[in-house]
């Protein structure tokens, strides 16, 4: 029996997750999320990458986008936007439900990570979903525009602006959520999925307490690089690399990464990086495909490195 926790943002790491839970029985698999994105959106509270892990585990998100639901329309949005309500971000009409179900339950006082996992088990998942935090945690982007809230950054401006700082609003006082120590001291592997390190493992790790845990667990955390060939897969994590004066190359991310993991896992194409990044961080790389272009490379992605976590052929 392997037990699994991932510490994931929103579309590569629920990409990961997706071949995970098919390499491993999925009740073994707990993926514990990132909430430095969401926000509040017309009086609902969004929180993207729960949504993004859930539905793509639930065979439900949208193929094109990542995230979002499949089949999805938008009469409201396009309706608010008529009244001059906000319309930069894009709720689809099926996925607005998840939103009002989200903040009807908080409203009534119960917390994130419970009605996280009402909302997994009702798309049918067998592996634990959690925030890290039910309490408040915002991802504030400092840019040459000033500081933005996360997705004002992120989609209504483009990711456009030069990053030059990141903090996370309410860390101090957030507290883990009530599974996440304790999965995290049961894990046999922890990944550290492939999702942009400054914006989706950072204000995971922000939450005081958890970067001192992982660190103690080093050797049994492995990290997927996001940076493939000196590009991100998708998203900024390049540009955001380099704006924070980073090598903007897998070498750069495993460099963050190197208190924190025993093993790196590098694409292919990045292979001549291996013995320079085994030199400089003390980490273990395993060379592999990391490109999860259908199913059967997100399992072999998967198995690969819980193998290479485990150190097994
Ligand atoms: N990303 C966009 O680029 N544009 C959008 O309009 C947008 C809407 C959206 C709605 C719900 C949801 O769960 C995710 C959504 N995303 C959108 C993705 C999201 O902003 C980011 O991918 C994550 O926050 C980064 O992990």
């Amino acid at each position: 029996m392997t037990r699994a926790a991932v510490l994931a943002g929103g579309v590569g790491a629920a990409r990961f997750l997706d071949g995970l839970v098919r390499v491993l029985p999925p009740e073994d698999v707990t993926a514990i999320v990132n909430v430095g994105d969401d926000m509040e959106w017309a009086g609902l509270h969004i929180s993207p990458d729960l949504d993004t892990v859930s539905y793509t585990l639930a065979g439900l998100v949208n193929p094109e986008t990542g995230w979002g639901l499949i089949g999805e329309s938008r009469r409201t949005l396009d309706r608010l936007s008529q009244l001059g309500g906000p319309d930069w971000f894009m709720i689809g009409d099926l996925d607005l439900a998840t939103h009002l179900y989200r903040t009807h339950r908080l409203s009534q006082g119960d917390p994130l990570s419970a009605i996280t996992g009402d909302l997994t088990a009702r798309l049918g998942l067998q592996c634990a979903i959690t925030p890290v935090t039910d309490d408040r945690l915002r991802t504030v982007v400092g840019t040459d525009s000033g500081e933005l809230a996360f997705q004002d950054y992120f989609v209504r401006r483009r990711a456009a602006d030069r990053v030059h700082s990141l903090r996370f609003d309410g860390a101090d006082s957030a507290r883990p959520a009530p599974t996440v120590v304790k999965t995290l001291e049961q894990a046999d592997v922890i990944v550290i999925a492939p999702s942009n390190p400054f914006l989706s493992i950072d204000p995971l790790l922000s939450v005081p307490g958890l970067r001192d845990l992982v660190v103690s667990y080093r050797s049994r955390v492995v990290a997927v690089s996001p940076i493939v060939g000196g590009a991100a897969v998708k998203g900024p994590a390049a540009e955001i690399l380099q704006s924070l004066g980073h090598d903007v190359s897998a070498l750069g991310v495993a460099r963050l990464y190197a208190d924190l993991a025993g093993v790196f896992v590098l694409d292919e194409a990045d292979k001549l990086l291996a013995s320079r990044i085994e030199g400089e961080t003390q980490m273990r790389v395993v060379v592999m495909p990391t490109l999860m272009t259908d199913v059967g490379a997100k399992m072999s992605l998967a198995e690969g490195t819980l193998k290479a976590a485990l150190n097994a052929d």
